[in-house]
C-alpha cells in the first residue's frame, strides 16, 4: 500500500508537480509537519513563520482571518518560505461554480493565486472546481512557479455530513480525468480514502494533550494519524500556537510525526 512507500519513491509516481516538490522537500528536510498559522495579525504570522520555519514542510493560512492584511504580507511570507524552504497553502476550501472560483482564486483583495503554492477545495461542486481554479491562474500570477490543489475528502470535526460515498467520489476526481496533474493531494482522516501513491495525504486534527476542542474539533496523536490513519503530513494549529514555547512545540511535533513516518515505512 502507499503508506509503506518512501516519500522519495512516491515523488517519482506523482502526476502533479507540486506533489513531487512536496514529497522531495519532506524527504530532504525531514519534516512532515504542517503548521496551521491561524492568527489574526500579520506580524504574528510572520514571526511564527520565521521561528517555526525550520521545522515545517507547509505553512497553512486562513488569509480571511487576518485583520491588518495588505499586499506586503504575502510578499514577506513568500520571502520566509524561500528562506526556510517550506510551501504556502491557503486553506480557502473553495466550493463554488468554476467561474466564481476562478475569480475568488485570482482576484479580490487577497489574489491568492499570486502567492499560495497550494490551495484547498471542496469536491462538492465536482470536477469543474479544478477547471475553475486552473482558469484563475494568470501568467503573471505564476512567477515561474507551479500551483497545486488539495481536495477535501473528509473532515476532522464531529457531525460532518461527508459520508463514505462522498469521500470515494472526491478521491475519484483527484485520481481520474484530465486535471489530475493539478491535484497535489487529499485532505482526509483515513488511509482508505485513496490508493494512488503519487498524492499526498494531509490530515488535520493533531494534538498531543487534548482529544477535542469546544467547537467539534477531534484530535489524534501524531503517531495515530501517521501509522493508523495514513497521514503523510500532520496539520498542527493550536498544539503549537498555544504552547509556552512555539519553537519547542514545533520541534516536538516535527520529531514525533517524522519518527512515526520512518517507523511506518520500515515495518
Ligand atoms: P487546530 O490544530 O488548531 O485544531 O487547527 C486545525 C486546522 O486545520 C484549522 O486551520 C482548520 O481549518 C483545519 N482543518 C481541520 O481542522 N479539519 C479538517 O477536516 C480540515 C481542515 O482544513
Amino acid at each position: 500500500s502507499r503508506t509503506k512507500l518512501s516519500f522519495e519513491h512516491r515523488a517519482t509516481l506523482a502526476k502533479s508537480e507540486l506533489a513531487k516538490q512536496l514529497f522531495l522537500l519532506m524527504a530532504s528536510k525531514k519534516t512532515n509537519l504542517c503548521l496551521a498559522a491561524d492568527l489574526t495579525q500579520s506580524e504574528e504570522i510572520l514571526n511564527i513563520a520565521d521561528v517555526c520555519g525550520p521545522y515545517i514542510c507547509v505553512l497553512k493560512t486562513h488569509i480571511d482571518i487576518v485583520e491588518d492584511f495588505n499586499d506586503s504580507f504575502p510578499t514577506k511570507l513568500r520571502a520566509l518560505a524561500d528562506k526556510h524552504n517550506f510551501l504556502i497553502m491557503e486553506d480557502r476550501k473553495f466550493a463554488d461554480i468554476g467561474n466564481t472560483v476562478s475569480l475568488q482564486y485570482g482576484k479580490g483583495i487577497y489574489k491568492v493565486a499570486n502567492w499560495a503554492d497550494l490551495v484547498t477545495a471542496h469536491a462538492l461542486s465536482g470536477r469543474s472546481i479544478l477547471q475553475g481554479l486552473k482558469a484563475g491562474i494568470t501568467e503573471n500570477a505564476l512567477d515561474g512557479r507551479k500551483r497545486g490543489v488539495f481536495l477535501l475528502a473528509e473532515l476532522s470535526n464531529s457531525g460532518s455530513l461527508i459520508d463514505a460515498k462522498y469521500s470515494e467520489a472526491a478521491s475519484k476526481i483527484a485520481t481520474e480525468g484530465g486535471d489530475i496533474d493539478f491535484v497535489a493531494g487529499i485532505v482526509c482522516q483515513s488511509a482508505k480514502c485513496f490508493h494512488f501513491p503519487g498524492l499526498v495525504q494531509l490530515t488535520p486534527g493533531v494534538k498531543i494533550d487534548d482529544t477535542v476542542d469546544q467547537l467539534g474539533q477531534q484530535y489524534q496523536t501524531p503517531e495515530h494519524v501517521v501509522q493508523v490513519r495514513g497521514a503523510d503530513i500532520g496539520v498542527v494549529g493550536r498544539g503549537i500556537l498555544q504552547a509556552k514555547s512555539v519553537e519547542k512545540a514545533a520541534a516536538l511535533y516535527r520529531d514525533r510525526l517524522w519518527a512515526a513516518y520512518t517507523d511506518r515505512i520500515a515495518k
